[in-house]
């Protein structure tokens, strides 16, 4: 007998920000990913266009650090990930740790490469999506057809 088929992976949008690139750190952010055993199944080095940022971000409008957040995120080119495997969005949140890179724990991306700079926005390194249905709107946002 055959064995019973696993049920398909999930996807998660992983964000190496502006930050990240500029520190050097894509390669060591994606190390983490594929270490734990989850899959790079797109990958593209860009600079966000505005309207990409407005919809990435919409749930955010209107917060103090919206704009900032915004300018932060269009000041250098970024790298977009579509990242697949079972449970990978929480598990990709895991490894990413805390918003507020001075609180997240050390073994995550942002408690080990991340600090406060002093700044309008946290510069914290990487973005991952929240739930599945973020993940789907997140993808298409930067790998869909409008991309
Ligand atoms: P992203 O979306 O970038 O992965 O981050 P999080 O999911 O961890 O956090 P978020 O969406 O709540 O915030 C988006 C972005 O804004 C910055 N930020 C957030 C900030 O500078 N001050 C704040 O008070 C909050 C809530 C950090 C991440």
């Amino acid at each position: 007998m055959s064995q019973p088929e696993t049920t398909a992976p999930d996807r998660t949008l992983v964000i190496v920000k502006p930050d990240g690139v500029r520190r050097g750190l894509t390669g060591e952010v994606l190390r983490r990913v594929e270490a734990k055993g989850y899959r790079v199944v797109e990958l593209r080095l860009l600079t966000a266009r505005s309207e990409q940022l407005a919809a990435h971000y919409a749930e955010h409008e209107g917060k103090p650090f919206y704009g900032p957040l915004v300018e932060f995120m269009s000041s250098g080119p970024l790298v977009a990930a579509v990242v697949e495997g079972h449970g990978v969005v929480q598990g990709f949140r895991s490894l990413a740790g805390a918003t507020d890179p001075t609180a997240a724990a050390p073994g995550t991306i942002r408690g080990d490469l991340g600090r406060d700079w002093g700044l309008k926005v946290q510069q914290n390194i990487v973005h991952g999506s929240d739930s599945a249905a973020s993940a789907e709107r997140e993808i298409d946002i930067w790998f869909g057809a409008g991309a």
